[in-house]
């Protein structure tokens, strides 16, 4: 485990980063923290921070400012989110690009030995997850490569940009590629939010209303496996610590349909079955995902321990209470 040292978190504002520098914090090390937001809409606020920057690290200045002295460095920054705004920003996403690329100049020019990337199963080629149920992705599986568009190709473009900077200028890169994370301090509303933050807000939204339906995005048999964030910052800070430097997947391998996931939630609300409204022209993304974990078993002898259920319950009791605190569109957890 990584121990005093000074690490320098990006995207520290964000859902993963908040939980990540927690740890991080907890194992004694210095955080030099930035995001692209200002610090009073970060998921989570720690004082014990060396500093804080709210800055734009698409631009190289800002860079080279803070990798100065620097240990090690986690890039968790993009400009991303659920299908909702992924399918609908895919400039915006592409852009994220260059804050891979002017940090690893940055790192290089500092001198820094090693960097984590934050990569994504949206870098895995589409035409592998057309069905419904589908054997879970094995790494290979990005090429031939025909990611998301936009954010896809951003993660699989940076994927490369991060092996060649090894390659070529010796920085030690660890790629992990997320399968749908969530959990309690993260986006649930306002257009970011991913399936389960959005589909436990909505189950608590029509509880609260006394409402007896729900909409749900696509004809809900389309499959997902999602990973709680507790077990992606323990895969994580493993695979940091490795010395494996090729991408590797930090994902769950209990496939469930979203239906099957609506019934997970009700279950946990309490609350009686409710109308489902299929929304067919909304975003759906691919039909069936699911993480084969083989390689990283392998490798950092890493498995998820929360099973859906349990991560769920959690997710949902956090998002019930901020919606109380703050109301559903409120809440700092929503802007972004
Ligand atoms: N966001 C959202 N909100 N999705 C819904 C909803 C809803 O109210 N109702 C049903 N869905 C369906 C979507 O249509 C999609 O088929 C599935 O749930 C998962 O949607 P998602 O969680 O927004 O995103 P995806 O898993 O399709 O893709 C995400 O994958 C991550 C990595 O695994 C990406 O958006 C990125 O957040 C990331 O790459």
């Amino acid at each position: 485990m990584i121990k005093n040292k000074k690490i320098l978190v990006v995207g520290a504002g964000g859902f993963i980063a908040g939980h990540l520098i927690k740890r991080l914090l907890k194992e004694k090390n210095s955080i030099v923290a930035t995001d692209i937001k200002p610090k009073e809409y970060w998921f989570q606020d720690f004082e014990n921070v060396e500093s804080y920057y709210s800055m734009d690290m698409k631009d190289i200045n800002n860079c080279r400012k803070v990798t100065k002295n620097i240990d090690y460095v986690f890039n968790m920054a993009c400009n991303m989110g659920g299908m909702g705004f992924i399918e609908n920003n895919k400039a915006e996403c592409m852009q994220s690009v260059l804050i891979n690329t002017n940090l690893l100049i940055a790192c290089k020019e500092d001198g820094i030995k090693k960097y984590f990337f934050s990569s994504s199963a949206c870098a895995y080629n589409k035409t592998k997850q057309q069905e419904v149920f589908i054997d879970g992705l094995k790494e290979n599986d990005a090429y031939p490569a025909d990611p998301e568009d936009g954010y896809g190709w951003e993660k699989l473009f940076s994927e490369r940009m991060c092996r060649h900077f090894m390659e070529d200028y010796g920085i030690q890169v660890r790629i992990a590629r997320y399968h749908n994370i969530y959990g309690p301090y993260g986006t649930y509303d306002g257009g970011r939010e991913k399936a389960p933050a959005a589909l436990c807000r909505k189950v608590i939204k029509a509880k609260k209303d006394n409402d007896n339906k729900i909409e749900v995005w696509g004809d809900g048999k389309q499959t997902r496996t999602f990973l709680y964030i507790d077990d992606c910052v323990e895969g994580t800070l493993r695979l940091f610590d490795s010395e494996y430097s090729d991408p590797v997947n930090i994902g769950s391998d209990e496939q469930v349909s979203i239906n099957q996931m609506i019934d997970l939630i009700e279950d946990i609300s309490g609350n009686k079955k409710l109308e489902r409204i299929y929304l067919l022209d909304k975003p759906k993304g691919v039909r069936g995902r699911s993480s084969n974990n083989d390689l990283v078993n392998k490798v950092l002898n890493w498995s998820y321990k929360i099973k859906l259920k349990e991560g769920l319950k959690k997710t949902y009791d956090w998002i019930s209470a901020e919606t109380n605190k703050h109301g559903s569109n409120l809440s700092r957890f929503t802007k972004s």
